[in-house]
């Protein structure tokens, strides 16, 4: 029997989280971020319906109970401990993530994972398919659920589906490598609309679609031999443009900011590093490209420092486990030889922060330095732009990331290339004020053009 919601997002985390009081009862706390704010909304106006893992397993968590949190219908999806491990930490983050992001850590391939994926992406669809009314629309999100498009049609061929992938698509070469490849494209050509960050993206998964499972494409368009069209376009996400800005323009994070650069000694150059602590960020070049600046006497510890704020990630990952240690290593191996007393070359903290400490750091830095060596988009690079409400700062920017595509005026680099990125934080750092607002200028104006909101709306107007 068909449900009442008229829209159904499906992705794999629920936009809350379940936080633990003082006294051991739980509650649900709204997780910041741009998804959110983007679809509610649209969830309002639609009636709609969000499902998604809590977070912590069903040993955890007991059982589990549609609720509404601020209007929002929210249904969580129990994992247990073992698709936790199969599901979650094995087959979407050390089987696909590294695979999807150009291989820059070794993919593994292991039956169980695959199992575990297939189980738990038909729990999500069939979820989906009891909720959904006659004929509404079901967006599903990312890499972990990509054959929940077709799961859900075969029970629900009434309803309109949409798949958004945040992050890269892979080229042919390297998505040929996965024993289930065939699995996967066929799970995504459930939707009749398969969004990429970027059009490169598509591009890759039409061509895959047409050399891997036979079917005739024309342009973005797969033709199925059943007469149905699915469409492959890129749409970029954004942020939300417009709250960034008020936050940034708030008295309480300037004062925060200023706060800050006192704290760091009113320097005259401060860098700013924001990331997950994960291995496609591009981390260590970059700390490393800032070191050697240092050294070659191009920046001075008494007036320079570089934070990187490294948000924990996916710890229980060992590949996320061997990173930590090789940046811990790093920083205290470049802060014991450049460092001075009360004057580390780096400030390197390990944690995560409120968005307002967020804002107040992106206010603070003159030169943001986001390096990943291959990202979907780079939220943290808009977010940076957005609170830049003096038009001033400067981006140094990887071409790898989806956001170099809208934000040609970055200093853009090649990760891979210590000496380049060091010539770009330099010449950065040595912009005339003149440039830097020309600059930050038209990657506002960009910026503007294209905020979360416009991002949500043309994706479901093309649906
Ligand atoms: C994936 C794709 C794509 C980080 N630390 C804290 C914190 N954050 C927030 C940032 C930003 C978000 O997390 C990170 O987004 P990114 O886009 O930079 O990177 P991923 O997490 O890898 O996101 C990516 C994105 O999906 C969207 O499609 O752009 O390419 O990989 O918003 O601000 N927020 C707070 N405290 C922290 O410590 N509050």
């Amino acid at each position: 029997m068909p449900g009442h919601a008229n829209l159904v997002i499906v992705a794999n985390r629920l936009p809350v989280d379940q936080v633990r009081e003082p006294d051991g009862s739980t509650s649900w706390r709204r997780s910041p971020g741009g998804l959110v704010s983007a679809l509610e909304p649209v969830m309002r106006i639609h009636d709609g319906a969000w499902i998604g893992w809590p977070g912590v397993t069903s040993e955890q968590a007991g059982d589990l109970q549609p609720f509404q949190l601020d209007g929002l219908s929210l249904v969580p999806i129990g994992l247990s401990a073992d698709e936790v491990e199969g599901f979650y930490e094995g087959f979407s983050n050390a089987t696909l993530w590294p695979l999807y992001h150009d291989v820059v850590a070794k993919p593994e391939f292991h039956r169980e994972w695959w199992e575990s994926y297939v189980a738990v992406n038909r729990r999500f669809a069939e979820r989906a398919a009891e909720l959904a009314a006659p004929g509404a629309t079901v967006w599903v999100h990312d890499y972990q659920l990509q054959l929940v498009p077709a799961m859900v049609r075969e029970l629900r061929p009434d309803l309109k589906i949409g798949f958004f992938l945040h992050i890269p698509f892979p080229p042919t070469e390297l998505f040929g490598q996965l024993p289930w490849r065939r699995q996967i494209l066929e799970g995504l050509l459930g939707a009749d609309l398969v969004g990429f960050q970027l059009s490169g993206g598509a591009h890759n998964f039409v061509r895959l679609v047409k050399q891997r499972v036979g079917h005739h494409t024309e342009g973005n368009d797969v033709h199925l031999p059943d007469g149905r069209v699915v469409r492959a376009q890129a749409f970029p996400i954004s942020i939300d443009v417009a709250a960034f800005e008020e936050l940034a323009g708030s008295e309480s994070v300037e004062q925060r900011a200023t706060e800050i650069r006192a704290a760091l000694g009113n320097p005259r150059k401060v860098l700013l590093g924001i990331d997950r602590l994960d291995y496609t960020k591009g981390i260590y070049p970059r700390l490393r490209a800032y070191s050697e600046l240092v050294a070659d006497g191009h920046f001075d510890v008494h007036d320079s420092v570089f934070i990187q704020v490294a948000t924990p990630s996916r710890e229980r990952v060992e590949q996320y486990r061997l990173l930590r240690d090789d940046v811990d290593r790093l920083v205290g191996r470049i802060n014991g030889d450049l460092g001075e007393i009360g004057y580390p070359a780096i400030s390197y903290l390990h944690s995560s922060y409120p968005q307002h400490e967020m804002a107040a750091l992106y206010r603070v830095a003159d030169i943001m330095v986001v390096t990943p060596y291959r990202d979907g988009m780079n939220l943290v690079a808009k977010e940076y732009v957005a609170c830049r409400l003096d038009d001033d700062g400067a981006l140094v920017l990887s071409e790898f990331t989806g956001a170099a595509a809208e934000f040609r005026q970055a200093w853009q680099v090649n990760p891979y290339d210590i000496d380049g990125m060091k010539a770009a934080i330099l010449a950065a750092a040595n912009a005339t004020e003149d440039e830097l607002t020309r600059r930050m200028t038209a990657m506002r104006r960009n910026l503007r053009g294209n905020d979360v909101n416009h991002w949500a709306a043309s994706f479901l107007a093309a649906l």
